[in-house]
């Protein structure tokens, strides 16, 4: 059985859910970024990852409530920062180079500082060449454990979704194409589970599980399904507990997390496979096995305690409308970057745009340079805001530094539920409430990372 410190040290890994567990250091974490030499499965040759401390898929778990300082240490041969994908940080730790923070540029550090409010299945990763640094494999899981929880689960597994655009010989193709960015983005020919091909994982007989799913992949947006386990449930959506529903059939897009629980088969030897049946034919991704000592599950609750966040009042909100449409090649953008002086490449964009937020697209990083916010808001009122997809591709839209609430779709029935990331599929009208956080410069995004990178960006002024 692996301690916590053994968890907090390691990769993505099994934990046993005992009862009155160690608690977590307070000490600072060390998460060094750096270039690892490292084979991929059915490679032939090592490929140059990018990792937080020589780890892929690496898992921190800390504590609702807690302090967490993290110091950061940059060994890439390019500035970075980190992002707390989906924690409702302090505005100044939210990790987005010249919006919150300076870059870290190489060999410098930084030390990252906050106390988690909310518990939860959350990732961590950089958010300038983005496209690069995911495909390299630059991300992490962070897990805010919650008191309140303990006991729910027999066993819990973190999965890490991300394909690879790996040649054999471990070189990388292009991570952005013209191609793929002005369509659903440049997929990955490797598939993996925690970096590994079609992992099998063990699960005790007859043993409450939970999955905590996260797809790091800056493109794929697989459909999720489980075989062989009796009626699998999605009990928190981004981390964020919601009352459960069936997960055959949830898309989990890029950067969306999915917690699933179910009750393992009893007998000893059953397979659960967890697959992608977005084609045709169903991709299997990982397989449980039951094995081990048998356990009895007859008081199962299968569900988190609710959620605790900041409440939209519907009544008063005041309506967004928020479009998402193919962005032409903008020869604005080209003479605002000339005539501030930066280089495209300087403020974390290629030179194509592809994609607006509002017929706006995204021409700039630094702080004194800023295109006009998407909308200004007010800290502490409640917002209802209808995205519209008006392009031929999905979207999963990611505003930081906030937890919305997603009330409807026009297309679909959609069980409402809290996330920091919404898939909006063509054509349809999603509408999310939530309620402005602590002042500041908060992005909104598309997390297709190529879209991202390629005008579908803005952000929202807190004031
Ligand atoms: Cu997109």
């Amino acid at each position: 059985m692996l301690t916590r410190r053994e968890v907090l040290a390691g990769g993505a890994a099994a934990m046993l859910v005992v009862p009155h567990a160690v608690k977590a250091a307070p000490e600072a974490v060390i998460l060094t970024a750096g270039v690892i030499p490292h084979t991929l499965p059915g490679n032939v040759g090592p490929s140059d990852l990018w990792l937080y401390n020589q780890t892929v898929a690496l898992v921190l778990r800390i504590r609702r409530h807690e302090k967490f300082t993290a110091v950061f240490r940059n060994q890439l041969t390019e500035h970075s920062a980190i992002h707390w994908h989906g924690v409702r940080v302090p505005h100044a730790m939210d990790g987005v180079p010249y919006i919150t923070q300076p870059p870290v540029q190489p060999g410098d550090s930084f030390t990252y500082e906050f106390t988690p409010p909310d518990p939860g299945t959350f990732f961590f990763h950089p958010h300038c060449n983005t496209v690069e640094a995911l495909g390299r494999g630059l991300a992490g899981v962070l897990i805010v454990e919650d008191p309140r929880e303990q006991g729910l689960f027999d066993i819990e597994h973190v999965l890490v979704l991300k394909d690879w655009r790996s040649r054999h010989d471990g070189s990388f193709e292009d991570f952005l194409t013209d191609a793929g960015a002005a369509r659903s983005g440049t997929f990955g020919n490797l598939r993996t589970v925690n970096g590994q091909a079609l992992p099998v994982l063990q699960v005790p007989p007859g043993a409450r599980v939970r999955l905590r799913i996260v797809n790091i992949d800056p493109t794929r947006i697989p459909m999720l399904s489980l075989r062989g386990a009796e009626r699998p449930l999605v009990i928190a959506t981004d981390g964020n507990a919601c009352e459960p529903f069936a997960l055959n059939g949830w898309r989990l897009g890029p950067a969306m997390r999915a917690d699933v629980a179910f009750i393992a088969p009893e007998k000893a030897g059953a397979e659960i496979v967890l697959e992608d049946v977005f084609s045709t034919r169903p991709r299997s991704l990982v397989k449980l096995v039951t094995a081990g000592q048998g356990m009895r599950s007859t008081k199962a609750v299968l569900r988190l305690p609710a959620a605790e966040l900041p409440l939209p009042d519907l009544k008063a909100a005041t309506k967004l409308d928020v479009q998402l449409l193919a962005g032409s090649a903008d020869p604005k953008l080209e003479s605002w970057a000339k005539e501030m002086g930066v280089s495209l490449d300087e403020i974390c964009l290629t030179q194509k745009v592809f994609w607006s937020i509002n017929r706006q697209v995204w021409p700039g990083m630094a702080h004194d340079k800023l295109p006009p916010p998407l909308f200004e808001l007010k800290s502490g009122r409640s917002y209802v805001a209808e995205l519209f997809n008006g392009t031929p591709h999905q979207h999963p839209m990611h505003m930081h530094g906030h937890t919305f609430r997603v009330l409807s779709s026009s297309e679909r029935d959609l069980p409402p539920h809290w996330a920091d990331t919404v898939l909006v599929r063509p054509k349809e009208r999603i509408r999310i409430a939530f309620v402005a956080g602590e002042p500041g410069d908060w992005m909104f995004h598309c997390h297709i990372i190529e879209h991202q990178e390629t005008g579908m960006m803005g952000y929202l002024r807190v004031a």
